[in-house]
């Protein structure tokens, strides 16, 4: 075991240390092998059955009396694109649970493709432009001050705008969408009694059961939400939707994706434990890490797996191979041992062979690619160098790879 950082637990991040392991397999049903691609749909509901009821909880299905107002568009970027707040509420009550779309839009004719990504620390926290309205959320500190007093400042506007480069993607012909992932659910184990889960409560139900969502469900939710009203508006192309996410936002992102078909194209970057990295790996963040720190994340009945990996009857593998035979792309970072970046790789590797089974070609590597040397086939990956983070080289690739692929 080695000490990867202080304050953090200790972790394996020695390869000889790896526990051996054994995956399940996506294309065995029951003992059965899966060898064509009508069995397929079959084994999909099942392997996303099983996530529901071990690892991130059912997704409530009740449609809610969404009410949606948008902001004028307001013309930017020397007049090459727009940009509009569109405020989406939740229940008929205007002070109930709702979300904001920042959303960006190139001028153009035909309506346009587009990324859709929650962000950590608001809306106004992704570029600094005083007419972005700073959202009045719990946030769990001020990234510009170090303040804790969980409300946003001035001071935080832009303050993320480096993994955010809005002026690039609008520059390449995608509009950009992202939404304050507290809108959903604020980010700290209060027994679910403020986002959106309450919504969803029968008469007398306190918290959701033990195989019902956490935070990563609800944020997952809202993704959904979002591309609901994109449907609706006619200036974007709502059957190429790129939905992304960075670390716990990249785990909401596949979740979104395995769950609902009509994303397009999915960008995990650096999501790790519970995103694309292997469980069974231990590698870095484990399950057992995850459940103690964040006990909100996941359904209640994934803790039985902490320190009990080898008996999840899923593994992350899986997660990605619900996206068959989408574009899927893992991003790693080499600095990020915490999030497993060889079972990152590892786990888009063996989501290969259900993409084969549908005709595409899945990952075309073998072994990991050295660095920034990226892969571009149909599950696509790279690692660079440095730490855990967004950076304008990881979005060449997620639009060079969008260009291929959507
Ligand atoms: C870490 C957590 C990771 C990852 C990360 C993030 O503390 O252990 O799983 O989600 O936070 O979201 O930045």
């Amino acid at each position: 075991m080695t000490e990867i950082s202080s304050g953090r637990a200790a972790i394996i991040v020695d390869e000889a240390l790896v526990p051996a392991y054994t995956l399940p397999d996506p294309l065995v049903s029951h003992g059965q092998p899966i060898v064509s691609p009508q069995e397929w749909p079959a084994r999909r509901r099942e392997i996303l059955r099983l996530f529901e009821q071990h690892m991130y909880g059912r997704t409530p299905q009740q449609q809610l009396p969404v009410h949606v107002t948008s902001s004028a568009a307001a013309a930017v970027f020397g007049g090459r694109a727009t940009r509009q707040e569109i405020h989406v509420a939740f229940t008929d009550d205007a002070a109930g649970p709702s979300m904001d779309i920042l959303l960006y839009l190139p001028v153009q004719q035909a309506p346009c493709p587009l990324f859709l990504g929650l962000n950590f620390n608001g809306n106004h926290s992704i570029a600094d432009d005083p007419e972005i309205t700073i959202s009045s959320q719990w946030m769990a500190n001020d990234p510009a001050t170090g303040s804790i007093d969980h409300r946003a400042t001035k001071a935080s506007r832009g303050s993320q705008a480096s993994r955010w480069p809005v002026e690039q993607i609008i520059g390449r012909g995608y509009g950009l969408a992202t939404i304050y992932y507290g809108d959903l659910d604020p980010d700290f184990d209060d027994q679910f009694q403020n986002g959106v889960q309450p919504l969803f409560y029968e008469p007398g139900q306190q918290q959701p059961a033990a195989d019902q969502w956490g935070a990563i469900g609800a944020w997952a939710w809202g993704l959904s939400r979002a591309l609901d009203y994109f449907a609706h508006n006619p200036a974007i192309d709502h059957q190429r939707v790129a939905v992304l996410g960075h670390s716990r936002l990249g785990k909401a992102a596949l979740w979104a994706a395995a769950q609902d078909e009509r994303f397009a194209l999915v960008i995990s970057n650096n999501s790790g434990c519970g995103g694309a990295a292997l469980s069974r790996r231990c590698f870095g963040e484990t399950v057992a890490h995850i459940n103690t720190t964040f006990p909100h994340w996941f359904c209640k009945a994934f803790h039985r797996y902490n320190h009990h990996e080898a008996e999840l009857p899923i593994d992350q593998h899986l997660l990605l191979a619900l996206i068959a035979p989408r574009p899927l792309y893992v991003a790693s970072a080499a600095e990020d041992l915490w999030a497993d970046p060889r079972g990152e790789f590892l786990s888009a590797k063996h989501a290969s062979p259900v993409y084969q089974l549908l005709g595409s070609e899945g990952l075309a590597a073998e072994d990991m690619p050295g660095l920034s040397q990226p892969i571009m086939s149909r599950i696509g990956y790279h690692i660079r160098p440095g730490p855990h983070d967004v950076t304008s080289y990881d979005w060449q690739c997620f639009l060079d790879f969008a260009d291929r692929q959507l």
